[in-house]
């Protein structure tokens, strides 16, 4: 063997190579220091906290993110010496305005002790232990404000999603050093419209969430999917049967799902708007969210709606609502499916009205930002509206009234109420073993683009099948811009005993389009529900439909602010179905329909009534 060149040691060619010390990558070039550390709650149990502070830090302000999803692997978006790149997109402005960054593991989640339970309920009926996310945060604040010397003891919280209920959590009562907070689609109502149902309706597509995050601490395991087309997979049953089958019914999350189909007290306590409702307002709060969230439709918006009344100076409670999916207010915001806006959307919101409003409550001597109280996207004219208030069309105390769009005889929609004479409704069948995509199939769960973008789907692909009914207007002669949330007054009748109805508000594009040519006649869903008929009298105590009875079905769309332009159409459309996404109605009364049988699946007439006694409408909060 060659001698080692004179001055170096020789290590033998068989000195094992893994020697199982902790490797130290060299961190002198590095602009930012990384620090792990475990903080103890007040309990004693001690959640695994990564603190980032740039390294030429003074009288820094903190901003604090607590996660479900990895607080480790959120610090280390890639390898590199530079801040700005470990840290995540939608946090690129404040590293360039020198804040400190902390994200820390919810209890019981990654590197943090303790026990998790989905969205922790708050200490009370449902929560008999001494912590929630209320306590962890609040210690969690108190600790990073006396332990890092380098911050001006002031702390902001962001999130989107679930650390977006982490961030509202600590709203509830909140440490005197939290200055300001952005809850960015928070899920605040698991039963109305975030994350797990809406209006009763379940939501398939989380079986997949739920053994990921709760067959370990740490990444849990994927469902084998059976086949690729999910259309297929979910029409073998319930969705009861489809947890039995896939070994999901092992978690006690799923047992709780089951024993509360229902809107009842385990909701209900749960609901975060109503919570906020009573809760004193002290942190100024942007709450955020798209408007084509396919996730959290519900909180932000409701939230934001619960403490508006009590915020008579404008200066605590701020809405936001950009043209996005779920959570892209922290990437690029510049299209969505095949809608395109004018520039990267969820840029221009961080930088120019986000960090200053940041900045005024957490960087020492920072000016007041010109924040406008409402900071929303119309989506026709894809431009932003700074708005002194929201709703800006609503029943009582807006600038304008809602009107109502009734839906006619021979598809027709308008704003004249239907006259007598002919059948007084149009009809189809409803049949559960051939629901209704609420995507064109191949349905696949895991495909991430289709999930993200189902809510801006072209809907050509159900207009004209025989269980969708489509209502239409005259092209428009002129804008018609809404701004606030429609409301479905649907006179429906049923031959079952139990129904879903969808509505869903569309836009319909000139069937030419010249700088697009492939959006042509597109149909492009402003707003659309699912509403699961047996609550129709009460969301706690469902109750079997009259057959063959028109009955009116009242729910709200989500909020949008949408101008249809001259030559656009409106549409609406109904249907009984969305599925796979929702699990199906059997359209016979059963007690709980995450159990429904085989046999309780059964088709049904459904009409849809337009007749002056029984006039369908939408009310459009136009302006
Ligand atoms: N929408 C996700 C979620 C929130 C809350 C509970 C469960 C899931 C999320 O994106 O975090």
């Amino acid at each position: 063997m060659a001698a080692a060149l004179p001055g170096l040691a020789q290590t033998s060619p068989m000195t094992p190579d893994v020697t199982g010390k902790p490797f130290v990558a060299p961190d002198a070039a590095n602009d930012y220091i990384k620090r792990e550390v475990e903080i103890p709650m007040r309990d004693g149990v001690k959640l695994h906290t990564v603190i980032v502070i740039p390294k030429a830090a003074t009288a820094a302000p903190i901003l604090l993110t607590r996660t479900p999803y990895n607080a480790d692997g959120r610090a280390s978006r890639m390898e590199s010496p530079r801040m700005l790149d470990i840290l995540p997109q939608g946090d690129e402005q404040f590293v360039q305005a020198g804040y400190i960054r902390v994200f820390q593991d919810v209890r019981g989640k990654y590197g943090s002790q303790g026990d998790y339970v989905m969205t922790r309920p708050l200490r009370g009926p449902l929560n008999d232990t001494k912590v929630d996310h209320a306590t962890d945060a609040w210690d969690t604040i108190d600790w990073l404000v006396k332990n890092l010397k380098q911050s001006n003891g002031k702390v902001g919280m962001i999130g989107s999603s679930y650390e977006g209920f982490t961030v509202v959590m600590a709203l509830t009562n909140p440490h005197p050093a939290l200055k300001v907070a952005a809850p960015e689609s928070p899920m605040i109502d698991g039963w109305m419209g975030d994350d797990w149902l809406n209006y009763g309706a379940f939501r398939q597509i989380n079986f997949g969430y739920f053994t990921g995050q709760l067959t370990k601490r740490g990444k849990g395991a994927e469902i084998p999917s059976v086949g690729y087309d999910d259309y297929t997979t979910f029409l073998r049953g319930s969705a009861g049967d489809y947890a039995k089958a896939s070994g999901v019914d092992q978690l006690p999350w799923w047992r709780k799902l089951t024993e509360h189909p229902a809107y009842d007290s385990f909701w209900q306590e749960q609901a975060l708007d109503k919570v906020m409702a009573k809760t004193p307002l002290k942190v100024p709060t942007m709450w955020l969210q798209g408007l084509w969230d396919q996730e959290d439709m519900w909180g932000a918006i409701h939230s934001y709606e619960a403490m508006e009344p009590r915020d008579t100076g404008n200066t605590l409670n701020y809405l936001v609502m950009g043209p996005w999916r779920h959570s892209q207010v922290n990437y690029n915001g510049s299209e969505l499916g095949a809608l395109k806006f004018d520039g990267d959307t969820a840029l221009q919101f961080r930088r120019d009205v986000l960090l200053p409003f940041f900045n005024q409550y957490l960087l020492d001597g920072a000016p007041k930002a010109d924040t406008p109280p409402v900071f929303i996207y119309d989506t026709g004219k894809t431009r932003w509206d700074r708005l002194a208030s929201w709703p800006q069309s609503c029943g009582e105390g807006c600038a304008a009234k809602p009107r109502p769009l009734y839906l006619q005889a021979g598809g027709k929609l308008g704003f004249q109420a239907p006259a007598e004479g002919g059948a007084g409704y149009d009809e189809y069948v409803s049949d559960p073993a051939k629901p209704v995509p609420f995507v064109p199939r191949p349905v696949h769960f895991g495909d991430r683009d289709m999930w993200t973008t189902w809510l801006v789907k072209d809907q050509r692909f159900v207009d004209g099948r025989p269980d969708v009914l489509t209502f239409v207007t005259e092209p428009l002669t002129e804008p018609l811009s809404i701004a606030g949330a429609p409301e479905v007054h649907l006179q429906a009748s049923t031959t079952g005993s139990d129904s879903d109805w969808v509505v869903k508000l569309i836009d319909v594009y000139p069937e030419t389009v010249a700088s697009s040519p492939q959006m042509g006649g597109y149909e492009l869903p402003v707003s659309l529900a699912i509403f699961r008929g047996r609550y129709r009298e009460s969301f706690a105590e469902p109750k079997a439909i009259a057959p063959n009875t028109p009955l009116e079905y009242r729910f709200g769309l989500p909020t949008a602010n949408h101008t249809f332009l001259p030559g656009h159409r409106v549409m609406v459309q109904v249907q009984s179905s969305l599925f796979p996404l929702y699990d199906r109605n059997p359209q016979t009364f059963v007690p709980n329909i995450y159990l429904a049988k085989p046999g309780d699946y059964q088709k049904a007439t459904q009409r849809i009534w337009h007749s002056p006694q029984a006039a369908s409408y939408i009310s459009l909060p136009v302006k």
